[in-house]
């Protein structure tokens, strides 16, 4: 039972003692927060296990945020992904070797231009190891802002993948809403060369499942149900989703809203259920609400985090087994580092 299960993956952590750390994203369920060292978005946890000595950094989270750990962690540090299965399907949606494809039939529809590809943190790292090769860099939901504006000073047009949504709300907020060309690699149809040689942004065709499930008449409903609601969502919605919002921000700055809510307070929150479920737990005194009701769906990537494989994955580690490491191979860490620091660069 759970009490038990708890108590075995205890065991391991005494028996393993400094050298392991545990990072449990937003999204995780319960079970696995509760052991978690730190809680947060996939950026801050990054941030986390490069700070932490640590030699073992167990991520509760997705395989393409395991991978940025490695790419930021030292060469010592070794990440482990308790379920090999966890694979964000968003992520999915840009493969490096299909995009590496359509770059030869983008950079053609526009000859004379330069185009620099915007990576989101949400992308495999052989993703981003593309994106520096070709003069580009990674974004967050928080810097995505700041990413197309050094983009577009020094290039001529942008290609932003795999979220179209994030990459369209990004658009509205730098007023070129009017100046995106959405490019679908699966459908010959949505791939239009003269539409990609007029636009500034270019948008690959990725969504990611749990946030397009929302629509603008939820937010309607949850305003008609409940007196004075807040809605907040995340930018990975659609864009009448993020219009008809109060805020949109990244999951750390939906958590920071609850947090500095006043009690009484109402907030419905259109984001992955795990976390609207972790922030009612939290704070009893604001009333959470998810945005769609029984609708709001969990991810299926970081569900694969059972708290059973937590508990083998530890227990293997004191048996002296490494199980499930996540590596990002020497050549691909280097150029995605590249990506990701560009980044950090414009974020000051
Ligand atoms: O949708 C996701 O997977 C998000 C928001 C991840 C993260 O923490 O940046
Ligand atoms: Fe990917 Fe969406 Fe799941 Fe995040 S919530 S890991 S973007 S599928």
């Amino acid at each position: 039972d759970e009490s038990e299960r708890s108590e075995r993956i205890d065991a391991a952590l005494d028996a393993l003692g400094d050298d392991v750390v545990i990072l449990g994203h937003n999204y995780q369920r319960r079970e696995i927060v509760e052991h978690a060292d730190y809680i947060g978005d996939s950026y801050q946890l990054s941030k986390e296990a490069a700070a932490a000595d640590a030699e073992y950094v167990i991520f509760g989270g997705v395989t393409f945020m395991a991978e940025s750990a490695d790419i930021i962690t030292d060469d010592d540090q070794t990440v482990i992904l308790p379920s090999m299965e966890a694979s964000c399907p968003m992520a999915g949606m840009a493969e490096a070797l299909q995009v590496d494809a359509a770059w030869a039939e983008i950079t053609e529809a526009a000859p004379d231009e330069e185009i620099i590809p915007i990576t989101y943190m949400n992308s495999y790292a052989d993703l981003k190891a593309f994106t520096a090769e070709h003069g580009g860099a990674v974004c967050t939901s928080s810097n995505a802002h700041l990413v197309f504006e050094w983009a577009l000073e020094k290039g001529d047009k942008v290609l932003f993948l795999p979220d179209k949504h994030l990459g369209e709300n990004t658009a509205h907020r730098l007023g070129l809403e009017d100046e995106t060309a959405d490019w679908d690699p699966w459908d010959p149809e949505g791939k239009d060369a003269e539409e990609v040689a007029e636009s500034d942004i270019i948008l690959w065709d990725g969504y990611c499942q749990v946030h397009e499930r929302f629509r603008d008449h939820h937010i309607e409903s949850i305003r008609e149900d409940h007196d004075d609601v807040n809605v907040v969502v995340h930018p990975e919605c659609r864009r009448e989703v993020v219009e008809a919002a109060d805020v949109v921000g990244s999951t750390s700055t939906i958590c920071e809203v609850v947090e500095e809510a006043d009690p009484g307070d109402t907030w419905a929150i259109g984001t992955e259920i795990h976390l609207t479920n972790h922030l009612d737990r939290w704070h009893p005194e604001v009333e959470v609400v998810p945005l769609c009701g029984d609708a709001c769906m969990d991810c299926n990537a970081m569900r694969q985090i059972d708290p059973n494989y937590l508990t083998w994955v530890l227990e293997e580690l004191v048996a002296g087994r490494e199980r499930n490491v996540i590596e990002v191979a020497p050549r691909e860490k280097e150029l995605a580092e590249v990506a990701m620091n560009r980044m950090l660069e414009l974020q000051g």
